[in-house]
């Protein structure tokens, strides 16, 4: 891992794949014959992207409690066990986001407020083949449902033998998710947005994809909500000569082993310190089966930056706003405050990024490439939306409508105004 003096342009930031005009016209094309043709052109695209042909006859789009029962069959009771204490710590940190619908009543009477209500119907993606995390159906399923949300629908592409990952489908059993249907990529995200005779259209699709369902996700948005596109896996690790170089090693290696394009980097103030992750970088990726990966990543997205002070280093981590921040000093809680921007921040030596991504409770859907600086974690909000209430008084309306009229009048809305003014009036006797 190489060693450089921090300077002014730290970054872990690349550009989010972004796909190119062929990808975005397949895309298109795809999007608009589900719209068309819906179930049809379903099966259709299922045959020709994942070799499976679902049976009309039968609907085989839907899961049956069949393959979930053997999906069970094929899970042990200890990943059942793990799955659900995991799950439960994931809703209890969940439910403290709940927020309060809430009114003020104002000295003339007037009523004003703001009613949360959950989304009625919400789609979650769940990519095939080895990122098909179980991890990540919790993170956005739970908050969905501490939200309120009715209807929670899973789609995912079919294996080749035509069914789904039995981890995947135990975990949506778990949270009892039972309408989840074996279609993926841009035409799951189609039929979700426009709905088919079978998939009944939702009002938000969210989950993670290739490059094919986030474009899908962009055509979409506008017909439906969408989540954040989120890019590949980052860690950021501040520590001073205090930190232990093998936790350092272990936990950048962590988030490497995600994706070629993961980026992993240590700020630290202390120059022994970068040698014995250097060093134990190199001895730790020797055994990890995702070696390659994960040195792809080290080679292109990772660097340990060496800065003259802790303050210059907070600085620097600051600027990267990273997805992921460990905070590996003496006393990690007094530079909190100082840190800014970051999507999760994890404190202390025992706090390993891991800990995070399954069972801590907090999300592990984050802002990555430098978004922290502006957004947040996926939450319960996520999943709710506001009205406004209003409700005046007759003081209220009497003693303000003038106002509002001519307020009104300056806009050239002449209805408006005398919308207002009506109020004004002596009621008519018939
Ligand atoms: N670290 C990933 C989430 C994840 N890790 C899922 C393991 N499984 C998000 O940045
Ligand atoms: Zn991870």
């Amino acid at each position: 891992m190489k060693i450089i003096p921090l300077t002014e342009n730290i970054t872990l930031r690349r550009s989010i794949d972004q796909g190119t005009g062929e990808q975005r016209k397949a895309v298109e094309e795809i999007v608009q014959t589900v719209r068309k043709n819906g179930d049809n052109a379903v099966r259709q695209y299922t045959n020709q992207f994942d070799g499976v042909d679902l049976d009309p006859k039968t609907n085989q789009l839907l899961v049956t409690q069949e393959e979930i029962d053997t999906a069970y069959a094929n899970t042990t009771n200890e990943t059942i066990a793990i799955i659900r204490e995991a799950a439960a710590n994931i809703r209890d940190f969940h439910a403290r986001q709940v927020q309060q619908s809430w009114m003020t009543t104002k000295p003339d009477g007037t009523i004003l407020g703001q009613k949360v209500t959950p989304l009625d119907a919400v789609g979650i993606y769940v990519p095939g083949g080895r990122a098909a995390y179980p991890s990540t159906i919790l993170m956005n399923v739970i908050p969905a449902q501490v939200a309120g949300v009715q209807r929670i629908v899973m789609v995912s592409p079919p294996q080749k033998d035509s069914t789904l990952n039995n981890t995947v489908l135990v975990t949506a059993a778990e949270l009892g998710i039972t309408e989840i249907y074996k279609v993926g990529g841009a035409q799951a995200v189609a039929a979700l947005a426009y709905g088919t005779k079978t998939i009944a259209p939702v009002d938000k699709i969210v989950g993670p994809g290739n490059i094919y369902v986030a474009l899908a996700k962009q055509q979409v948005f506008g017909t439906v909500a969408i989540d954040m596109i989120a890019g590949p896996s980052e860690i950021a690790i501040l520590a001073d000569s205090t930190a232990n170089p093998a936790y350092i090693a272990a936990d950048l290696l962590s988030q490497a082993e995600h994706d070629p394009l993961s980026s992993a980097v240590l700020v630290t103030t202390d120059e022994t310190l970068a040698e014995a992750v250097a060093k134990e970088v190199t001895e730790q990726l020797q055994t990890l089966p995702k070696e390659e990966i994960a040195t792809a990543s080290i080679q292109d997205f990772g660097a340990i930056y060496l800065a003259a002070s802790l303050p210059e280093a907070i600085q620097a981590i600051n600027e990267l706003a990273a997805e992921h921040l460990e905070v590996l000093v003496a006393d990690p809680w007094a530079i909190l405050p100082q840190i800014r921007h970051a999507g999760a921040i994890f404190l202390g030596e025992n706090s390993s990024e891991p800990v995070g991504d399954y069972f801590a409770g907090p999300n592990h859907v984050l802002p990555t490439n430098g978004t922290a600086r502006f957004s947040s974690p996926l939450t319960v909000e996520d999943f709710t939306k506001k009205s406004s209430i209003i409700s005046y008084s007759k003081q209220a309306i009497q003693q303000n409508a003038s106002k509002i009229a001519a307020f009104a009048r300056l806009e050239g809305l002449e209805a408006h105004a005398r919308a207002v003014e009506k109020r004004l009036e002596e009621p008519k006797n018939e």
